[in-house]
């Protein structure tokens, strides 16, 4: 036996009982979580039933007429056109096949676009390159951006370190819902379109700039469920995952209620236009205090975060950037330059360049803190603590 026919053995046999260990779970589709994924499920599983019912037909049919009428045994072809009573037997078979898929889906169909008399409504907006959760009745609203640590990941080009049980599928804040109660999801983005895709949800919808999708979930029992972005939305397009806890309804109520003093304290930026709820005390210029002036080390300290949940990944985490396409920060002539025209920038963006505006979505303390950072960082050496109240005149 050649040394190529051994390997293929080998891997045939490692397949075949590879198989044979596995449960039907892990080759299965992950459990479904709430009533559309059930629909979705059971969907699947009776139309692979239906598939693996025509193949066993089909090549039944094929292999025993190829053996037993072969030339071999002495059959000769038969030489005909055209047979009326075959077409109409092909054309009724698939008709009734795709009626009997077409019935049980269309059920399903109805139901996920029935988004009506829902308990809660959570709006989500995809962003480069993450997910902004705005609990419309709640009050509640934050960010949501992955966790993996830079190490794992490593720089383009290399490996990175060892990887954690849920690499690229965490992320800083979940978005929370209460279990056996309707949630009805308003997706949308703010830039290009996303994916909202959560498998055992049963969602997968896309977030449109300037349109607004609607979707419903209605999560069985409490727990954890992962997804990602579904559409190729960019750079960082693969490290923006989704990450939804079920909780029961009066953990879900405890958790609303640990939000809203830490989101008035942390002055979550608000880019509502609905007129729902609205949340002065939410607006990035009343939560942070404009009044109070921050140490170097503390603004410095808290500018490193804002950096590495927003920054890092256009100008890296060594402030060096990627040449031709995101400028260095270190030792770059607007860094060190005056105050006032980076904080222009920041706020502002670049138009015509990759550089977003970071005064719609990030609030007054953490523009002053990731300009500190800046500036403080690196070969970067200005000594200048820029502060909350600075960014809130530059707004005006
Ligand atoms: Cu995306």
């Amino acid at each position: 036996m050649s040394a190529k026919v051994k390997q293929i053995a080998a891997l045939a046999l490692a397949l075949a009982s590879g198989a044979a260990y596995a449960a039907w779970g892990d080759i299965n589709m992950p459990a479904p979580q709430t009533v559309i994924d059930r629909e979705i499920f059971g969907l699947h599983t009776w139309i692979m039933w239906i598939c693996v019912g025509i193949f066993l037909v089909v090549f039944a049919a094929m292999f025993y007429s190829v053996l037993k009428h072969r030339k071999a045994a002495g059959h000769a072809a038969q030489l005909f056109h055209e047979n009326t009573q075959i077409e109409i037997l092909w054309t009724i078979i698939p008709f009734v096949i795709i009626g009997a898929m077409a019935f049980y889906a269309t059920g399903g169909v109805l139901a996920m676009k029935d988004t009506a008399n829902p308990d809660m409504t959570i709006k989500i907006t995809g962003y480069q390159w993450k997910w902004h959760y705005d609990y419309l009745q709640d009050g509640v609203q934050f960010y949501s951006t992955m966790s993996t640590p830079r190490e794992q990941i490593g720089e383009p080009g290399t490996k990175g370190t060892t990887k954690g049980e849920f690499y690229l599928l965490e992320v800083d804040n979940p978005m929370v819902v209460p279990v056996g109660k309707k949630v009805r999801l308003l997706i949308t983005s703010n830039d290009v379109i996303h994916g909202w895709f959560v498998p055992q949800l049963g969602i997968n919808q896309y977030g449109i700039p300037g349109f607004i999708k609607d979707v419903w979930i209605k999560v069985d029992r409490p727990g954890i469920t992962r997804g990602q972005c579904s559409q190729i939305c960019g750079k960082e397009h693969g490290f923006m995952p989704v990450v939804v806890e079920a909780k029961s309804p009066a953990d879900y109520a405890a958790w609303v209620a640990k939000q809203k003093p830490k989101q008035a304290a942390a002055g979550t930026a608000v880019e509502r236009t609905a007129k729902a709820a609205p949340a002065p005390e939410q607006t990035p210029q009343a939560a942070a205090d404009p009044g109070k002036t921050y140490a170097l080390d503390e603004l410095k300290a808290k500018g490193q975060q804002v950096f590495a949940a927003n920054c890092v990944a256009c100008h890296q985490a060594n402030g060096m950037g990627l040449p031709g396409t995101f400028p260095a920060l270190n030792g770059s002539k607007v860094v060190l330059g005056a105050p006032k025209e980076q904080i222009e920038v920041v706020l502002h963006g670049r138009p015509g360049t990759m550089m977003a505006p970071w005064g719609p979505t990030l609030p007054d303390l953490d523009i002053a803190a990731v300009i500190t950072y800046t500036r403080n960082a690196w070969d970067n050496k200005t000594g200048e603590a820029i502060q909350p109240g600075q960014i809130k005149t530059a707004r005006k």
